[in-house]
């Protein structure tokens, strides 16, 4: 008897010593967790949720819209695990068509298969040749060995000419598709994603009343060598057609534009950084004119310590800017039809596609469709979907519950805005109801303004290189 008392009170100890470490653990970490931009409400006049918990869902109105997958027979499982996802969250309410496309033709066994998973209608489009090849002037050799280049250099999917099909596909023409062009909204889904939150409201119907054009859930950054020449051909175009980029553009790009100078203080983006080099050419350019130098070591040292200093190489910059990588993923989109099927997004596609970078670089359609966005659209015509939980191969946005979203069942997996937050943060900066641009730094009047203090400041006895801002 005594023995199971003895036992009966270990097991009560041991239970209760464990409850007590979950206890102080799962404290410690509430205590511990830095907030970050998941705990933020990122809303501005210019972009918010458009609601911010569960709505009672009202299909009275419907959008010109289809729900668009581009895939292959053999991944049926993946896409069904997709269409299974987003019916169950969504489109079980709203019913908006699903459209499918392919460059071979679907398989009965295919057709069947998907349509046991929605109420909805579907339809299947067969991709023209002419529109997923590459043109026909490009030999086999050349693509090959273009292929061959890139994967040599270990470039991701270079090596898989699909891969390079699909992106131009995506980037050029998913859009003309009959049956694509008659709506006029599409939703991109891709096989094998998943959403992790009910979406109770038509976002079709929300980005039209709210004048968005292009709806994005995450922002992230691009390989650097799959498209190291495609912001110089966009620049380029931009340069020949004269266009005035609008504001989204700053969200993808460094402009080193911080002065009235277009030569001089390039690497320096800041106001002090610039002043501070504005000043320091003044004492050399002052100090080298003395006839009889003095004994101010620290200004030889200092001519002598840029003289040496090799100037950071900015590969990419041309015209002042930078692409800083930023982009869309595209494998969510939601998004108008005519934004790419219109004439001025067509000349944009063409002038790229004749520079070969879908085969001579592995330009992804995603940089193509943020760096038109970027050029055409204000940020108050783009949406960021924060409310969606979604999730595509490693990545996976998905909102606290306490913020926003609708019975959101998160996995426990990286966040994007906190992993990724460069770009996610780039995109609250700008987007916010105090941001402001910097204003230009006018480099003549702060020149006559510190050679004027420099000039007193060593007529008066003054050290050469002191600080006078
Ligand atoms: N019909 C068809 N669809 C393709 C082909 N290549 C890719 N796709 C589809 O195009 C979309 C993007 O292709 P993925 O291979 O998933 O590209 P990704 O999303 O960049 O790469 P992952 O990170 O591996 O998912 C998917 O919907 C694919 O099913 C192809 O050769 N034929
Ligand atoms: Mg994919």
């Amino acid at each position: 008897m005594k023995k199971i008392i003895n036992r009966i009170c270990l097991i009560i100890c041991l239970i209760t010593i464990s409850i007590s470490l979950f206890i102080i653990r799962s404290q410690s970490y509430t205590e511990k967790r830095i907030p970050d931009l998941t705990d933020e409400k990122i809303t501005s006049k210019i972009d918010s949720v458009f609601y911010e918990n569960c709505q009672k869902i009202d299909v009275s109105r419907k959008a010109n819209a289809t729900i668009v997958m581009l895939c292959r027979n053999s991944e049926i499982d993946k896409v069904i695990q997709s269409m299974k996802s987003l019916e169950g969250h969504f489109n079980q309410w709203f019913n908006y068509p699903w459209t499918f496309l392919n460059d071979e033709p679907f398989s009965e066994n295919f057709k069947q298969q998907v349509s046991k998973h929605t109420n909805a209608k579907i339809e299947f489009g067969l991709i023209p040749k002419e529109q997923w090849d590459f043109p026909n002037y490009l030999s086999k050799e050349e693509l090959d060995e273009n292929f061959q280049y890139q994967s040599d250099r270990t470039i991701l999917y270079s090596n898989l000419e699909s891969y390079h099909k699909m992106c131009r596909y995506y980037s050029g023409a998913f859009f003309k598709h009959p049956l694509i062009s008659k709506y006029k909204w599409y939703w991109r889904v891709e096989p094998n994603v998943k959403f992790h939150c009910d979406l109770t409201y038509d976002p079709f119907i929300e980005m039209e009343e709210k004048n968005k054009k292009y709806g994005f859930n995450i922002i992230l950054s691009e390989l650097y060598y799959t498209t190291p020449n495609l912001f110089r051909q966009v620049r380029k175009y931009i340069q020949i057609k004269k266009i005035q980029v609008k504001d989204t553009w700053k969200l993808l790009t460094f402009n080193s534009k911080w002065t009235t100078s277009d030569t001089k203080y390039l690497d320096k983006p800041e106001k002090d950084e610039i002043l501070r080099e504005i000043q320091d050419q003044i004492y050399i350019k002052k100090f080298l004119e003395l006839k009889e130098k003095p004994k101010e070591t620290e200004m030889i040292d200092q001519i002598i310590r840029r003289s040496k200093e090799m100037p950071y190489l900015h590969e990419d910059r041309i015209n002042l800017q930078d692409f800083n990588l930023c982009h869309f993923w595209s494998n969510f989109e939601i998004a108008r039809v005519d934004l790419f099927s219109d004439n001025e997004y067509q000349d944009f596609f063409n002038f790229l596609d004749e520079s070969g970078g879908f085969y001579k670089e592995r330009w992804g359609d995603a940089p193509i469709h943020s760096l038109y966005v970027g050029m055409k659209l204000n940020l108050n015509e783009l949406h960021y979907f924060r409310d969606i939980g979604y999730q595509h191969d490693i990545f996976s946005h998905c909102p606290r519950d306490s913020v926003v979203g609708c019975n959101c069942n998160c996995p426990n997996w990286p966040e994007p805005e906190i992993e990724l937050s460069k770009c996610m943060s780039y995109w609250v900066k700008y987007t916010s109801d105090d941001y402001k641009d910097k204003p230009v730094i006018d480099v003549e009047y702060w020149e006559n303004k510190l050679t004027k203090k420099i000039e007193k400041h060593l007529r008066e006895g003054g050290k050469y290189g002191q600080n006078l801002i």
